[in-house]
């Protein structure tokens, strides 16, 4: 079977291990958010595609979700010292050298899709790991602070002020010129099922989502499409994923994330077993619902998350 996942970080990561262990023998290519990349200390940074790569290649930092296990932080204290920043940003020094490599080959001429693959060539994260496109696309909210609208990174509104201010608007710049990677197309017109994982709906889907031709891709492929939601009883499980819904005008429900993809493009959604309540207004929009435990509080809950969205997939094939 040939599984496409659209996916940011964290609940991307989490859920595509639950994915691995449910089809083992499945063909899995997720399609990552690189509008979270950043530049800094002079390196090139994707947080989206290193969590994923760390995840499923049994390197990541499990508390907190990003970063390595095992971590240390000499580098960055040493650039402390000669008053190199920035300080809200942590990269540690095992995490420093995958930055560096990656920040070497796309300086030697190579694109972010085949830098990623070298990554993956020693983190063996057993799926296609693609880059949503190989141009720079970059997401910039729009925030007031002290009295002053300005646009931030994407990075800074989220680490540095924690979103603590209320973002008025989300803008993936670039993503309008931007074109899918290599593979991207074809991994859609391939899929057998297409599923978005509980990932941030603006940020992580919705930032893939707006490089041209994916989202009309998805649409187009005539296979179920069919997503699990990160909100659950009317909150994001982890992370602030609220702020940025707000600011795109949807609200914090199973069952608006579901309104805001459409039927257009979403054919199944799973959500919480609290919110069961939402499945007759979500299947009213012309979406099968079901309610099942969506808390991957282990690998083995995203596994079963995981043959859920296959088999409501199988439903409404
Ligand atoms: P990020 O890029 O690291 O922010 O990660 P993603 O965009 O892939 O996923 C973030 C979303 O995952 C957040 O909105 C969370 O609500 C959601 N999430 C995290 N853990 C869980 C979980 O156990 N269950 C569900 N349903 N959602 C989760
Ligand atoms: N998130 C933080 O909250 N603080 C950090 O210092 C931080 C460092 C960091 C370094 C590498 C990396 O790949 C991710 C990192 N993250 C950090 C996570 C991350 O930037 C955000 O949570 C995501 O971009 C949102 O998806
Ligand atoms: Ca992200």
């Amino acid at each position: 079977m040939r599984i496409v996942v659209l996916a940011g970080g964290i609940g991307g990561a989490r859920f595509l291990r639950g994915l691995k262990q449910a089809v083992p023998d499945a063909d899995v290519t997720v399609i990552g958010n690189t509008g979270d990349d950043i530049h800094l200390f002079g390196l090139k940074v994707c947080p989206d595609l290193d969590t994923v790569m760390y995840t499923l290649g049994g390197g990541i930092n499990e508390e907190q979700g990003w970063g390595r296990t095992d971590e240390t932080f000499h580098l960055k204290e040493e650039l402390a010292a000669y008053g190199v920043g920035p300080d809200w940003f942590g990269l540690g020094d095992r995490d420093f050298a995958t930055h560096i490599v990656r920040t070497q080959m796309l300086g030697a001429g190579y694109p972010l899709s085949a830098v990623t693959e070298a990554l993956c060539d020693r983190w063996r994260p057993g799926v296609k790991l693609i880059p949503m496109t190989d141009d720079r696309v970059e997401t910039h909210v729009a925030v007031e602070v002290d009295g002053e609208r300005k646009a931030v990174h994407f990075q800074e509104y989220w680490v540095r002020l924690r979103a603590s201010v209320p973002a008025e608007a989300v803008v993936p710049v670039g993503a309008e010129a931007s074109k899918p990677a290599p593979g991207v197309l074809e991994a859609i017109a391939a899929a057998d099922v297409i599923l978005f994982p509980p990932s941030n709906p603006v940020v992580s889907i919705g930032t893939i989502l707006a490089v041209p031709g994916i989202r009309e891709a998805i649409a187009e492929a005539g296979v179920p499409v069919v997503g699990l939601s990160p909100i659950v009883g009317d909150a994001p499980v982890r992370g602030m994923a609220d702020k940025v819904l707000a600011a795109v005008g949807v609200e914090s429900t199973a069952a608006a994330v579901a309104e805001h993809y459409g039927s257009g493009l979403l054919d199944g959604w799973l959500v919480d077993t609290v919110d069961a309540g939402v499945v007759e207004r979500v299947e009213s929009d012309g979406i099968r619902c079901r309610a099942v435990p969506l808390m991957m509080t282990d690998v083995d809950a995203a596994a079963r998350m995981a043959r859920e969205a296959l088999a409501l997939a199988e439903e409404v094939r």
